[in-house]
């Protein structure tokens, strides 16, 4: 089973995504929408509490970046809350949910077993580094800003847009359902920010203020931790080809990446005692998205 005061192996995760979906069919659904370079599922677990199911939903993915362990951490809270916890039941009444806790699964059981910090996919590059920045991959203004063509660097974007089958799973799947999905939002560390596209450069879609309304209104929700929310290329860098201008560029009006806990004190070895209380300070927000989703015509 699942505990949330330390960090798990990705066979445990697995096994607690599939006993939730053996231990309630009616609710939850484990799709596997690919496998990874190195031949692991790659894991979305639909929840929906209606059996015809296509309410307007919200997706949320963690461990694009193998090291940010806290990341598949709360993404796993979340389906915890919403699937086992009855007085979250109203969070699945208007919203229909996918979310993959762990999009780079190669990379962060490597984070385990080899290298603490690595952060990209473990694909063969045919050099003698490997792996591509997932978040550097995905195919809105690939190779752009902030990204590189070194094959041993942390911001390689890889052979071309979508060349990781991990990047290239989601988009197939996420772009099955565009229509669907109103909220994309990926979780990462470090930093405390919400960040709002665009994030190739500074530039700011043309709705972004509805974008910082709702970024600001979930904010709001944060009692332990400050997030800072703004333009992605401002408070950070302009980094191109990831997956929240991906999504936006799709047509997924909000779309946002967040930067989990903490600051920089542990940065991405953010010692457990922190899975909890990062987990239940962020958890609150989600009821500002579901209202948003379940008010949008
Ligand atoms: O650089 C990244 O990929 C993200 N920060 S991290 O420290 N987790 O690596 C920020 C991504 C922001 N979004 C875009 N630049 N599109
Ligand atoms: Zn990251």
């Amino acid at each position: 089973k699942m505990d949330w005061n330390s960090y798990h192996r990705i066979d445990d995760i697995y096994g607690y995504l599939n006993y939730l979906a053996d231990t309630y069919p009616r609710l939850v659904q484990l799709v596997s929408i690919g496998s990874s370079f190195e031949g692991r599922p790659l894991y979305v677990v639909r929840i929906s509490s209606s059996s015809s199911g296509t309410k307007p939903a919200i997706w949320i993915d963690g461990g694009i970046h193998a090291r940010e362990w806290i990341s598949p951490a709360v993404a796993t809270y979340i389906i915890q809350q919403l699937v086992e916890e009855p007085s979250n039941e109203r969070l699945l009444q208007n919203v229909d949910w996918y979310i993959m806790p762990v999009m780079n699964p190669d990379g962060y059981e490597y984070t385990h077993t080899s290298n603490r910090l690595w952060r990209k996919t473990r694909s063969s590059t045919g050099a003698r580094c490997r792996g591509a920045d997932p978040n550097r991959n995905f195919g809105y203004q690939w190779g752009g800003k902030g990204t590189s063509r070194d094959k041993c660097s942390e911001i390689y974007h890889g052979a071309n847009a979508f060349s990781e089958p991990e990047t290239r799973a989601v988009s197939n799947f996420i772009s099955g359902k565009a229509n669907q999905i109103k909220v994309y939002l990926t979780l990462h560390s470090y930093g405390q920010y919400v960040l709002i596209p665009w994030g190739y450069d500074v530039q700011y879609p043309i709705d972004y203020n509805d974008m910082k309304d709702l970024a600001n209104k979930a904010a709001s929700k944060f009692r332990l931790y400050k997030y800072t929310v703004g333009n992605s290329a401002d408070l950070l860098y302009p980094a191109a080809g990831g997956s929240d201008d991906w999504a936006k560029s799709i047509g997924i009006k909000y779309s946002y990446t967040v930067e989990l806990a903490d600051t920089g004190n542990h940065g991405f070895v953010l010692p457990a005692s922190f899975i909890r209380p990062v987990c239940e300070d962020f958890f609150p927000a989600l009821e500002v998205f579901v209202d948003k989703v379940a008010t949008l015509k």
